[in-house]
């Protein structure tokens, strides 16, 4: 029987790659997002591409009933997921805290800190019921350096960092692994987001850098998920060979 993958933000970039990853993997997976169109385009490729079985789950993470109520309803055998992706996440413009846009820091500690914990509450009972899984979250260079106007982008990937050792402390008696993964600049459509769709300034960010693909992270995924039983790859810190810190980077322009 295929194992079970439950990927959050699997819409787009990061989390797209990794279900596609999981898919050839031989994973059936659960993507979940708030786009519904891309993630029912997404369920298609994938079943036409792989022989797995796909469920979409149209959720905002940020959405604590709905995300309890979804995974929930999950059919019973959907319900045994053996790697969570905790991928969903953002980062909402880029300001000094004294002139911080108050509902982009709620977007983001909404989503990257209690959307993480929130689905991570719904499914780790079940793993350690089964005493068996994987839990990977998707933190940041950002988790790990605090850069000018980066604020609350920077401690909501902080948090992550700490939710992720606390995770592997709370799942050590259980036999569940808890790993992150923690990119520096990724060309997705992250700085799009960031900077509200402005795209000049998003792809501003990415200009003369060979930066990493949302690819590069879904294989860095695999070689994590694919260890030995008594293996756990605790985290990955990985940039693109062009940049060496949140705000050193030599560009080709
Ligand atoms: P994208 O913007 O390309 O993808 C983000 C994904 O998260 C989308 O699928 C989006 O889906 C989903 N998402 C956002 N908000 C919510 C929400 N409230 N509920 C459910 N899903 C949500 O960015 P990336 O792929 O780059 O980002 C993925 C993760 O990687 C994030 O956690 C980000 O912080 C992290 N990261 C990214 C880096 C980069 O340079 N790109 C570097 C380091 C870390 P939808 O809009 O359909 O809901
Ligand atoms: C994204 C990486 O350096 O733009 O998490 O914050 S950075």
């Amino acid at each position: 029987m295929n194992k079970i993958a439950f990927i959050t933000g699997a819409s787009a970039g990061i989390g797209k790659s990794t279900a596609i990853m999981l898919a050839k993997n031989s994973y059936n997976i659960i993507i979940s997002g708030r786009r519904k169109n891309l993630l029912d385009d997404l369920k298609k490729q994938i079943e036409s591409d792989y022989q797995v079985e796909v469920i979409t789950l149209n959720i905002d993470v940020r959405n604590r009933s709905e995300v309890e109520k979804s995974i929930n309803s999950l059919p019973e055998n959907w319900k045994n997921i053996d790697v969570l992706i905790n991928n969903a996440g953002l980062a909402a413009g880029m300001s000094p805290i004294q002139s911080g846009d108050i509902e982009d820091w709620e977007k983001m500690i909404d989503t990257n800190v209690k959307g993480l914990l929130y689905v991570s509450r719904a499914i780790m009972p079940i793993m350690v019921e089964r005493k068996t899984g994987h839990i990977v979250n998707i933190s940041s260079a950002a988790g790990k350096e605090t850069y000018a106007n980066g604020n609350i982008y920077c401690a909501t990937k902080h948090a992550v960092e700490s939710l992720t050792k606390a995770m592997r402390i709370d799942m050590l008696p259980h036999g569940i692994k808890v790993s992150s993964v923690s990119p520096g600049m990724v060309e997705t459509e992250f700085s799009l987001v960031r900077f509200n769709g402005d795209e000049k300034r998003a792809a501003d960010i990415y200009k003369g850098i060979d930066a990493l693909s949302a690819d590069d992270i879904a294989d860095t995924i695999e070689f994590i998920i694919n260890r030995p039983k008594h293996v756990n790859i605790n985290d990955i810190f990985i940039m693109p060979t062009a940049q060496a810190t949140t705000t050193y980077a030599v560009r080709n322009t």
